[in-house]
């Protein structure tokens, strides 16, 4: 298994929006554990593919308190099953140090597949639900920042433009 490097805003490879995956072979289940190894090793509940500018509709989760149960969702769709909205203070491996409240549907029903390409639904709410979206919206280019205001996206950025040109 490998480490792979985690992109992060305001790198524009995050703004790709990732195809569907077609191949459930060898090279896939590859990728899938290189993630998972890199969102343990980033100390990250969730992991979309496009971090790994891997442009692909793939992402990987750990919600468990022992960080012992990883999920895998392959092509993932949801449906929002409660209107209300959850308030979360979210975060993201590719905006390190910035916490924000995010709201978000509370409660989603999703369609994906695993691994073997098997389609699984689960309903997902709590933390769950707020990272599965969260994720999703990687998939399609969109990161937590774009649901802030202007100016507090425009200072993120700043700060985080002066740290690369810091460590370059
Ligand atoms: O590690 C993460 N924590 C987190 C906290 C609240 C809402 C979403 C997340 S996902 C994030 C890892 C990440 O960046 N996934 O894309
Ligand atoms: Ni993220």
């Amino acid at each position: 298994m490998s480490l792979l490097t985690i992109l992060e805003f305001p790198d524009p490879r995050l703004r790709t929006k990732a195809q569907p995956v077609t191949e459930f072979d060898s090279a896939l289940s590859s990728l899938i554990d290189d993630m998972i190894e890199t969102m343990y090793q980033a100390q990250g509940i969730g992991l979309a593919a496009t971090q790994v500018n891997v442009h692909q509709r793939l992402l990987v989760i750990d919600v468990s308190e022992n960080h012992d149960t990883p999920q895998v969702f392959i092509n993932p769709t949801f449906t929002i099953v409660d209107e209300e909205l959850n308030d979360y203070d979210e975060g993201c491996l590719s905006v390190p140090g910035f916490y924000e409240t995010v709201s978000r549907p509370r409660k989603i029903h999703v369609t994906a597949q695993d691994r073997n390409g098997e389609t699984f639904e689960l309903e997902a709410e709590g933390i769950l639900a707020t990272c599965i979206q969260h994720e999703i919206d990687h998939l399609d280019g969109k990161l937590f920042v774009d649901y802030l205001s202007n100016l507090k996206r425009q200072r993120i950025r700043s700060k985080l433009e002066k740290e690369h040109r810091k460590s370059a």
